[in-house]
């Protein structure tokens, strides 16, 4: 494959959305075909599969039954989105992937990692991103910015315990993926979190 593939990972409110299309828009500024995607969703199916996940109805969903439709949806989405996109070049830029089930459904609901690694294995070999920007901000923080924007959604119910546990299996990952991941203070005003994202992407051209 010739693309790279890049994951921006993060608790709620941390600004994913906000930033994500700021690195395209730097990406795109150094003639680099870029396709924007997200999870779960990213394709008809998968934006089904998102619906009902995220929806406040669903409450108490099993968390084996969760774990399964992150990996339904990230089956779709690489098959018919990632991977044909990688093998033409483009770069793909994630908004969230699988570290978002090492985070949410291992260390948020406490799902065995060995288990979310079979499903990785089983879904997706040995693909990987080539990069992940992980926008770190106190819980509080992302919480109450994710709170004026819009209503809680299922995920957004949670209790401040249980995103305390995400960010830090996040911060984990990030220690001991040092390689392949980029920590961003996102507590910080928005143009000096974009500084440090202009600052990564640049050592990511050199
Ligand atoms: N999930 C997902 C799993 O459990 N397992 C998985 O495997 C996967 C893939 C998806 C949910 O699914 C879960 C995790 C999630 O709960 P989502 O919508 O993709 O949901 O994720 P959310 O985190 O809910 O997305 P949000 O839109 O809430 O957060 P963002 O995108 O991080 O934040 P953003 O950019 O919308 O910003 C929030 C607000 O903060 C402001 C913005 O203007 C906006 O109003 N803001 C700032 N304000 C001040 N200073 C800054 N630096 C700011 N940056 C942004």
């Amino acid at each position: 494959m010739n693309g790279k593939f890049i994951t921006v990972e993060g608790i709620e409110g941390v600004g994913k959305t906000t930033n994500i299309t700021y690195v395209q828009q730097l990406l795109e500024a150094n003639g680099i075909d870029v396709v924007l995607t997200r999870e779960p969703g990213g394709t008809p199916l998968g934006e089904a599969i998102r619906a009902l996940l995220l929806d406040a109805q669903y409450t108490g969903m099993d968390p084996v039954c969760e774990l399964q439709l992150m990996f339904a949806a990230r089956a779709e989405h690489l098959a018919r989105v990632i991977r044909p996109a990688l093998e033409q070049g483009h770069w793909v830029l994630c908004d969230r992937f699988t570290d978002a089930t090492y985070a949410y459904q291992g260390g948020g609901r406490g799902i065995d990692t060995g288990i979310i690694a079979r499903l990785e294995q089983l879904v997706q070999g040995d693909f990987r991103p080539d990069l992940t920007l992980l926008l770190d901000v106190p819980v509080e923080v992302g919480l109450a910015r994710a709170s004026d924007r819009s209503a809680p959604d299922r995920f957004e119910q949670e209790k401040v315990d249980f995103f305390e546990r995400v960010r830090q299996a996040y911060l984990d990952m990030a220690g001991e993926y040092d390689k392949r991941y980029r920590l961003i203070d996102a507590s910080q005003p928005l143009e000096d979190v974009q500084l440090q994202l202009a600052t990564v992407m640049q050592t990511l051209h050199a």
